[in-house]
């Protein structure tokens, strides 16, 4: 079904977990699609207060529990560290709230599975920022794979490359193995990359074979980590299509370097989260670039392209889009390729093999 992301039917309300950089991009997407910015929660009132201040996020609640019994607030968004998302989501889902959490949805795929079924039963939307199935030319790659103008789909290669990690002193909570959960790099990128992958081609990864490093064990504030900094994979897909993906956040030099290409019998198509408004369709022939002009494009990709060719479209407007379409979805609609909390399911699952496969050093089963 066609949603304008641009024009939401109704104000949605929605409240705030969390101050940083996420809840930032979120709460600019939720003023682009006319919410009101009731208010925030955070670990503490001050926190709360600070994070309204910085982000102009209305109230701050002394709690989340006071967020939550607010009937003011309709829709959460949880912007916090990711072994908090499990437990407030599963609150906010009980307060009768819709739902969009940041990704990893939890750090068990069994809990994930668990919100999966309160949602549905509830109700209510419950939605995780896969946001890189918005960019207008990924959506084109899947149309164009869809409808079979790469024909047979023979291999995949993907990376999702960072460098935030890449010196021995970097630091972040997300490297504490119990805020930021068991896997780091592929369970914060890595689920973006499979995603993505799964999304474009419109088949999923049933097995895998994964080896990751830890290359610093110590960093600034942190000795001992656990979790990876790195992880590479082979896989296979539904048809037998054999694929390899790096996941690294300590690649100089790389920024948010996510990059997907499908090679079928006929044609590949290529993607760069970098430079999203172009796609490349190589043909043993004569290989193109093509351009983000609606006119030109999908349906689906056209009603993502929001301002014409030449006009740089990014991170920001991909974001924008989710958020529209999941208050749409709030609204009634169906837009096609939300990503739900189904889909944060399958990146718990998909994140859990990998690990198992790390630590066996063999193929691992990925479930349907
Ligand atoms: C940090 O690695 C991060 O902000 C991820 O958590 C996001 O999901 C990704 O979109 C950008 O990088």
């Amino acid at each position: 079904m066609t949603t304008d992301v641009t024009a939401p039917a109704r104000t949605k309300r929605a409240g705030f977990v969390g101050g940083g950089f996420m809840a930032a991009v979120h709460s600019r997407a939720a003023r682009a699609a006319r919410a009101e910015l009731v208010g925030a929660a955070s670990s503490s009132p001050e926190r709360a207060a600070a994070a309204v201040e910085r982000l102009g996020l209305g109230a701050a609640f002394e709690s989340l529990e006071a967020m939550l019994a607010d009937p003011a607030v309709e829709v959460v968004h949880i912007c916090t560290p990711n072994a908090t998302h499990a437990g407030f989501a599963r609150a906010a889902l009980e307060a009768g709230k819709h739902v969009i959490c940041e990704k990893p949805l939890a750090t068990t795929a069994a809990d994930a599975a668990d919100l999966v079924a309160l949602a549905d039963a509830r109700g209510l939307v419950a939605a995780v920022p896969f946001v890189y199935r918005f960019h207008p030319m990924a959506r084109e790659a899947r149309a164009r794979v869809a409808a079979g103008e790469a024909g047979r789909l023979l291999s995949v290669h993907g990376a999702y490359l960072q460098d935030w990690l890449a010196a021995p002193h970097d630091d972040d909570w997300r490297v504490d193995r119990a805020v930021g959960g068991p896997s780091r790099a592929f369970a914060d990128i890595g689920s973006h990359l499979v995603d993505l992958v799964e999304f474009v081609a419109g088949e999923r990864i049933v097995r895998l074979n994964a080896a990751s490093r830890t290359v610093y064990a110590d960093r600034a504030t942190h000795s001992g980590i656990e979790t990876e900094d790195l992880v590479a994979l082979v896989v296979e897909l539904d048809s037998g299509a054999l694929g390899t993906l790096l996941v690294s956040q300590v690649a100089p030099g790389r920024k948010n370097a996510l990059s997907i290409e499908l090679a079928g019998t006929d044609a590949s198509v290529r993607f760069e989260q970098e430079r999203p408004d172009t796609l490349w369709l190589g043909r043993t022939g004569a290989s193109s670039v093509i351009e983000r002009d609606a006119s030109r494009l999908s349906a689906d990709a056209a009603r993502l392209a929001i301002v014409p060719a030449g006009h740089p479209m990014g991170y920001q407007d991909a974001f924008n889009a989710f958020v529209a379409d999941a208050y749409a979805a709030i609204d009634g609609a169906a837009p096609d390729g939300l990503p739900s909390f189904a889909d944060g399911l399958r990146a718990a699952q998909v994140t859990e093999a990998v690990l198992a496969s790390a630590e066996r050093r063999d193929w691992v089963e990925v479930p349907a």
